[in-house]
């Protein structure tokens, strides 16, 4: 040991550390499902420069308490105190640098992402696409006790009022209508998709690959969160405050689309699905709802929902795992 210079084994270690880190950043996309959105690579890559720097971190702090511990154990017959050592500024100066260029770089980093997606900055709409489109956030005003069977044109009432918080156009898209615009309420404890162009109502979410898809997403009672975790995209649903996702799919398949926001004791039932159609497939799906779901028939769904009793509540983030489809329920309810 005392023939090798410490400077040399410090420089080994660096080396192994660091092509540990990076073996270990690389794997770090096993921690998650597939990558089925356009944005999913751009955040696997931020979170697998964290795993790569955690990992590095790990390795240096654990590495130096066991070097430590070995080479300055007490030895038999010691019983001398430890040398009193304080304050070291160069030290100091050094392990406060590093940290602080990481945060910085991070940080960075993590707004250029953040940008990308079409995040939208508090207050700002340069990033948001005033193309005219309406929202359906009247639907926040509705208080859930409210006998809502008579009243469903007022929950489908649209007001004019535009996003401001979550995310719009990516920086390619700015000024663009988006593809497809669907309305998304989240109510305990379920989510109900309408497409105002069709008028089609779902309790899942079809969109098509590969196009500009957005969601006006507002809450009917509590705050909710909308996450599909192979979209790698997550936005909360407030209250009186419309939110707004804007995304590409990139691959068919179904995907989960979960409420990220514990909302209630049946939280845990308030899962849907998301299918990614191809386009074609997408078409076929909106040419056969919009026969199937005609306007006169399609409130029914909505009203079942919102006029729920708290003990039937429950039964909502079930409907479409039960396959109940509007006409049934419509059948049910003469
Ligand atoms: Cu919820």
């Amino acid at each position: 040991m005392e023939q090798i210079p410490g400077s040399i084994l410090t420089l080994a270690a660096g080396v192994v550390i660091t092509l540990l880190s990076l073996w270990a950043s690389q794997q770090s996309h096993l921690f998650f499902p597939e990558q089925a959105s356009e944005i999913a690579p751009l955040v696997d890559n931020l979170f697998g420069i964290m795993v790569g720097i955690a990992v590095a971190f790990f390795f240096v702090v654990q590495g130096a308490i066991v070097y430590f511990m070995i080479r300055y154990r007490q030895r038999p017959g010691d019983e001398e105190d430890g040398s009193p050592i304080r304050e070291n500024l160069p030290l100091e100066a050094f392990w406060t640098a590093i940290p602080a260029i990481i945060v910085i770089f991070l940080g960075i980093y993590s707004v250029d992402i953040f940008q990308q997606m079409g995040g939208f900055n508090p207050g700002d709409h340069a990033g948001h696409a005033m193309v005219g489109h309406k929202h359906s956030a009247a639907v926040v005003a509705q208080a859930p006790d409210m006998n809502m069977t008579s009243d469903v044109p007022m929950l489908l009432a649209q007001a004019d009022t535009s996003a401001e918080v979550g995310f719009g156009a990516s920086p390619e898209n700015v000024g663009k209508p988006p593809d497809v615009m669907v309305d998304v309420a989240g109510m305990q404890y379920a989510w109900i998709f309408t497409y105002p162009d069709s008028g089609i109502i779902s309790g899942e979410l079809h969109i098509p690959v590969g196009q500009d898809v957005q969601l006006n997403i507002s809450a009917k009672d509590v705050i909710h969160s909308f996450w599909v975790p192979q979209f790698r995209l997550k936005q909360d649903a407030i209250p009186g405050i419309p939110t707004e996702l804007r995304f590409k799919a990139t691959k068919p398949g179904a995907y989960p689309v979960v409420c990220a926001e514990l909302c209630g004791g049946y939280h845990g039932s308030m899962r849907t699905r998301v299918i990614a159609h191809t386009p074609e497939d997408y078409q076929a799906w909106v040419q056969q709802n919009t026969v199937a779901n005609a306007p006169q028939e399609s409130p029914v769904l909505l009203a079942q929902a919102a006029s729920m009793t708290p003990e039937n509540r429950m039964v909502a983030g079930h409907i479409h795992q039960m396959g109940i489809t509007p006409e049934t329920l419509a059948q049910l309810h003469p």
